[in-house]
């Protein structure tokens, strides 16, 4: 299942993110930087030892207390074939029932903007928030499709954003809920 949308700038696929052949994949990591399960330990497993070094070196430098939710940092890509990992923190949900569709909309955004500033011109996402971390799907794909939509109109320079689903039934939620068109 390949569907594309806003001029083919958006693709949906269902697949394993750590394959995608992009710039950029982001990872759905946690505020310490030093891996965990679901899709972050994939991408840690595929990508081998150099990303997580980087990963120390920056929390060591620049976020020693942290990774705050909504922000990312990026790291090379190891041993995948993505260049690069774009490491951002999705929400826990129910954790700050105020806040946490705009810091899930920042997390797609700051991805995006970091892609931009080393113009790098793919990038695939994975649905943060969506499994450890409880976010309802539906409620994902329309904030998730609304930070992408409004980003991508504003920016001219990122030609492809892939949003990599690892189950069928998962992408067939984002394609009920998306609010791309
Ligand atoms: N390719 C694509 N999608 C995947 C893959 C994969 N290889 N593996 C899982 N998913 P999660 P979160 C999907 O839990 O909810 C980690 O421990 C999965 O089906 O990876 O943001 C971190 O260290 C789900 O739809 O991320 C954090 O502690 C989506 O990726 C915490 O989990 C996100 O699920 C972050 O939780």
């Amino acid at each position: 299942m390949t569907q594309l949308f806003l001029e083919d700038r958006v693709v949906v696929v269902v697949g394993d993110l750590t394959r995608e052949n992009v710039d950029a994949i982001v990872n759905a990591a946690n505020s310490s930087l030093l891996g965990g399960g679901g899709v972050d330990g994939a991408i840690h497993r595929a990508g081998g030892p150099q990303i997580l070094q980087r990963c120390r070196e920056i929390r060591k430098t620049r976020y020693p207390d942290g990774l705050p939710i909504g922000e990312a940092v990026i790291t090379s890509g190891g041993n995948l074939p993505a260049r690069y990992v774009i490491h951002t923190v999705g929400p826990i949900y129910g954790n700050d029932p105020e806040r946490e569709s705009e810091l899930l909309a920042a997390a797609y955004r700051n991805s995006l903007t970091l892609a931009v500033q080393h113009a790098l011109t793919s990038i695939a996402f994975p649905s943060i928030s969506t499994g450890v971390y409880g976010y309802p799907k539906h409620e994902a794909a329309a904030i998730s499709s609304r930070a992408i939509k409004e980003f991508l109109k504003l920016d001219q320079s990122v030609q492809q954003v892939r949003l990599v689903f690892f189950h069928d039934a998962d992408a067939r939620v984002f394609l009920e809920h998306h609010e791309l068109e």
